[in-house]
């Protein structure tokens, strides 16, 4: 067995960690043969709660899980840390203007990017879940200079599994023999979930969505829509956001950094977008379809990209750097 890794969650006492903890804990995602240290950071009034999660994880009596460390410290939170998951964020109160809720979202950023930067390894894979995902993840980069900006990423592996997800239940098919759908832009509803290249195995056969689907106006109309309001669906319905599906995404993310992907299949995430092939905007944190090899991911590139899905691939980057420019206004502050 090898040295056991320091694996911090932030937002531990949420429903989403709920969720992920087990996973992490059990070796869903770093490896079945990886001891783990898990570092439990939430805010002071949550510590009861998090006493509660410890307690459960102790009572799960995993192998893997070698040491549990609950604190509201940054400082303990960020020490030596091999891998990040950023879950915990401020959330929308009731009245809150969206600028002071950007506001606020900036200075929690800010202040663990600054930790990461001081306190984790030079090499620690942060993933940052918490909303608005894209722009807490660039702030989180830009305050963490000693780290390499390929090191951060956001998740939009949700909205990628809820494509696939369509498209299979759409086909008759398991998820897994559907490859290649892209998330591209904001985790938001102008995300553009995109089918051109995605691949279905239909009965041994690899046939593109568009064929296998049978119907372009569902493809390119209430498919979109669907992806994109998703996430509003879950909470009409169950009076909570997504958790289950956000912690497997989560899961899916980082374990795909940490191994790699197959040959021939990309996945969505946001990363760091800096001359990339497809004249989205330097410097923003953008979903992209991406291979991943060695821990370190490249965006697939020579995907042709029609008028259709250009459009909406501006629009969400539009949105993207409207966003940033606020953000960085108030990183100065
Ligand atoms: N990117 C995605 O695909 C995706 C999907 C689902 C949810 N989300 C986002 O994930 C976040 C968490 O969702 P949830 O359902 O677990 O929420 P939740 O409210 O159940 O839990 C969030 C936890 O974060 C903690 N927290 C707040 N500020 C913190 C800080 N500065 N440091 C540490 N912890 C802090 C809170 O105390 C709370 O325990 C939300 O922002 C949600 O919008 C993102
Ligand atoms: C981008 O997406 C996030 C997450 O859903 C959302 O909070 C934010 O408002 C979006 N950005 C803009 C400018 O709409
Ligand atoms: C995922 C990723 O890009 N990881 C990189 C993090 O930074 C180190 C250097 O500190 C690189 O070697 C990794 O490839």
């Amino acid at each position: 067995m090898s040295d056991p890794i320091r694996v911090l969650v932030t937002g531990a006492a949420g429903q989403i960690a709920y969720s992920l903890l087990y996973g992490i804990a059990k070796g869903d995602v770093f490896g079945k043969d990886q001891p783990i240290i898990l570092i439990l950071l939430d805010i002071p009034p949550m510590l009861p709660v998090l006493d509660g999660v410890v307690m459960e994880l102790q009572d799960c009596a995993l192998p893997l899980l070698k040491e549990v460390i609950p604190t509201d410290k940054v400082e303990v939170a960020f020490k030596d840390l091999d891998a990040a998951i950023l879950v915990g964020s401020m959330p929308r109160k009731e009245g809150m203007e969206r600028k002071d809720l950007l506001k606020a979202n900036v200075a929690i950023f800010k202040s663990q990017g600054a930790a990461l930067d001081k306190y984790a390894k030079k090499t620690v894979k942060v993933l940052v879940v918490g909303n608005p995902a894209n722009t807490n993840c660039l702030i989180a980069a830009k305050s963490a200079p000693s780290i390499p900006k390929e090191n951060f990423s956001c998740l939009t592996r949700l909205d990628h599994n809820r494509a696939s997800s369509q498209v299979a239940m759409r086909c008759g098919v398991s998820a897994n023999s559907v490859k290649n759908v892209i998330i591209w832009g904001n985790h938001s509803s102008t995300q553009y979930p995109d089918v051109h290249h995605c691949l279905v195995n239909v009965g041994g056969k690899e046939v593109p969505a568009f064929d296998a689907v049978k119907d372009d106006n569902w493809l390119k109309g209430d498919f979109i829509s669907a992806v994109q309001q998703r996430g509003a669906a879950v909470i009409k319905a169950r009076k909570l956001s997504s958790a289950m599906s956000a912690a497997k995404a989560i899961c899916d993310h980082m374990r795909d950094i940490w191994t790699g992907t197959s040959e021939g299949r990309f996945v969505s995430m946001g990363v760091y977008s800096t001359g990339n092939p497809y004249g989205v905007p330097d410097d923003l944190i953008y979903s992209f379809p991406v291979e991943i090899k060695d821990k370190s991911w490249k965006i697939v590139d020579g995907l042709t990209i029609n008028d259709f899905s250009r459009a909406k691939m501006d629009a969400t980057a539009a949105e993207l750097v409207e966003e940033r420019d606020t953000a960085i206004s108030f990183l100065s502050v």
